[in-house]
Formats: C-alpha cells, structure tokens, sequence
C-alpha cells in the first residue's frame, strides 16, 4: 500500500474523521506507510579479531554460573534492539573454559553451533552428547534440553545461531530451565552420527517423528571432503560455488525447520555472478578470505569473520584463497509458503557496481534490551 495521502487529507471533515478513528483505536489503510518502509537490516561484516580478545576477557571476569551462556552478540546497526544480527536471526560467540558447564536449558527458539576453536567441549542435546571440533555444525532443535561442558585443556569458541527474533515475531518463544545443571546422559556419544551419518543409508528400526533433522553434528571432515569431491568435477552454482545445504537426512529438507544451512567452496580467483532473494544470511569464513559485494558495498572478510546479507540485497563473493563459507537463512520459512524470491542480475555482466567499501558504523542509539 503505497498510496499517496495527500489526496484525502488537510480538510477539517478529515482531520475530523482521522480523529474520530483514532479514538477507536482504529487507523485508516491508506494513511499508513504500509509495507513502503525500508527494512532495517543493514549489511554488515563482524570481525573475528575485534571479538576474540573481549570473549577471552569475558572469559576472565565473567563466571558462567551468573552468565549462564557467556555469549557476546553481533547486533546488526541498523536495527534498535541491541542483540539481534537481522530481522529474524542471532549470531552470537560463545566461550566455554575448561571444566566449565552451561548449564542445561531448552526454549522453542532453534540453534546451530558452528565451531571456530578450540576442542574438547560437547553440546548434550536430550541425553546425547557429541564432542565439537572446529568447522562442525551442531544442531540444537527446538525444545530440547541441551548442555555444553568443556572437557578440554583450552577455551573452545564457537558461533551460536538462533532464530529468536522470527520466534519473538510470532510470540512463541518459550523457555525452561532444567532442574540440575546437566541433562541425564542416555545415549552413547555420537550415536545420532552413526545413525545418520552415512547420509542414504537410513536405519529401519528407528522411530523419528520430530520434524527437525536426527542428526547432532555435522563433521566438518566430511562436509570438506564431499565439498572437495565436488569441486573436482563441478563448476557448481554460479552465485555460490560449489555450495551444499545441511539436510535432514529422512527427508532431504532443511537441517532445522526454520534454519537453511549451507557450506560453500570458493575457489582462489574467481567471481560469482550477483543475485539476490528473499531470506536473510549470516555468513562465517570457516576459513579462507576473500570479499563479497553487497548492496554495492566491498566488504573484506577473512577466517573466521561473520557478515550478514540482508533479504533481498544484491551479493556477489571472490575469494583471494580457496574458501569455506557457512551460512544460514530464514529461507527455510520462506520456501513453503511461497515467499522465497529469487533473481539473478542482468546488467553489467552480472556483478555491481561498486560504490565503496564497508565502513564500520557508529553504534546506534537502542533501547535496552526486554
Ligand atoms: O548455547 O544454549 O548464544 O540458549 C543464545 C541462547 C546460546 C545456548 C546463545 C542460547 C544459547
Ligand atoms: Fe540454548
């Protein structure tokens, strides 16, 4: 509704009239901005090494028994929460020392863990537990109880995505607090990887009907290794790479219902055409660095760094060395009800025009966070 305004106001009947519907708690459709307003998700590129140091200090001063999740949030400048890195989506660092536990919870907001370093932490999710290692993605499905300990000899910091803002959205985002500090352990170690890791083989004896993926840990040995495989044979997709998405190995689906997860290769020297589509992204350099274009911006990313596409933005990537780069989007929620768009830019041989570089932005005024 973009209708101008203009011509149905400025009379004293109107003005009248807008009253006398405002008093009602009413408003007039085409007095409304409507669905004109720019959405405020900005891209964005965090830096690892502007976080790193200020999680090793949280690490310090911060005891995990009064943080419960000693987490530091990349929030997106564009919009005025302070812990959210699009309109539908976290991405978060957390730090876990050695002989640490954060304590077991479960809430109807999913997760996904994607390991940046570090080793000998688990995630426990409903009596299982699996230990990460950098480049695995973990999944964390929505209402179950989960833990993470560390186990190890050093600190182990990993990317917590989440899709809390969508949930808030619909006013369904619940939370519980488990009554000890570790959930029961039930299951043998990694027993959803030898179950369902071997990809098409499904075992016919199990039972699963929850609707998000039996699958706890994606390895990134083997994510890399079938990337590889790919790219020795394939050109892959022209806006990605040689891209894969995280599935639900029972049903070739999303990883998480709400979450899209994907791993991309980028080879050294080459340019993806730009495109854009609806859902937001948030990137992670597993590893290598490069830049991506967005929105006619360059933004220079390297190992470890997290930047945010926003819907509907232009972006095009080239890596410098050969690049790993994970992803998640909300196009997992989009795709069943028709709401994914895509398409590819014509002009200019399919890539932007460049207007300049990322510039870090000055932290806006927010209001504190709920
Ligand atoms: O590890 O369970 O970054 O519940 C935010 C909320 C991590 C977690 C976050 C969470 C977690
Ligand atoms: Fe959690």
């Amino acid at each position: 509704m973009t209708m101008s305004s203009r011509a149905v106001s400025g009379t004293a009947e109107l003005d009248h009239f807008y009253d006398a519907v405002k008093r009602i708690h009413g408003r007039a459709l085409w007095q409304t901005a409507g669905t004109a307003k720019k959405p405020p998700t900005v891209p964005y590129l965090w830096k690892y090494r502007d976080f790193r140091p200020l999680l090793i200090k949280a690490a310090e001063i911060v005891p995990i028994e009064l943080a419960e999740r000693r987490v530091l949030v990349m929030a997106n400048p564009g919009i005025t929460t302070d812990w959210q890195a699009s309109n539908t989506l976290l991405a978060n660092l957390q730090i876990i020392k050695p002989g640490e536990v954060a304590r077991s919870h479960r809430h109807t907001a999913s997760a996904l863990r994607l390991v940046i370093e570090g080793s000998g932490a688990y995630t426990a999710v409903d009596g299982e537990k699996s230990y990460m290692e950098p480049g695995d993605f973990v999944t964390t499905p929505n209402w179950t109880w989960h833990d993470h300990g560390n186990e190890g000899a050093s600190a182990m910091i990993w990317l917590d995505g989440l899709d809390v803002p969508l949930v808030q959205g619909l006013e369904a985002n619940l939370y519980e607090a488990y009554s000890a500090k570790k959930f029961p352990v039930t299951k043998p170690t990694d027993l959803s990887l030898r179950l369902y890791g071997a990809g098409s083989l499904r075992p016919t004896w199990v039972k699963h009907h929850a609707i998000h993926s039996p699958l706890l840990n994606y390895k990134f040995a083997q994510t890399y290794a079938a990337l590889k495989a790919m790219a020795g044979q394939a050109e892959g997709s022209p806006y990605d790479g040689v891209s894969v998405e995280y599935t639900n190995p029972l049903t070739g689906g999303p990883a998480l219902p709400t979450m899209a997860c994907f791993a991309s290769l980028l080879r050294p020297g080459r340019h993806t055409q730009a495109h854009r589509h609806t859902g937001g992204t948030i990137y992670h350099v597993t590893h290598g660095s490069g830049r991506s274009i967005i929105g006619g911006k360059v933004f220079h990313w390297d190992e470890k760094d997290t930047f945010v596409v926003p819907s509907w933005a232009w972006h095009e990537h080239h890596a410098t060395s050969e690049s790993v780069l994970f992803s998640y989007s909300d196009s997992a929620v989009l795709q069943p009800f028709g709401l994914y768009h895509e398409e590819a830019l014509e002009e200019n041989g399919g890539h932007q025009k460049v207007e300049g570089e990322f510039e870090p932005l000055p932290v806006p005024e927010r209001r504190p966070a709920a």
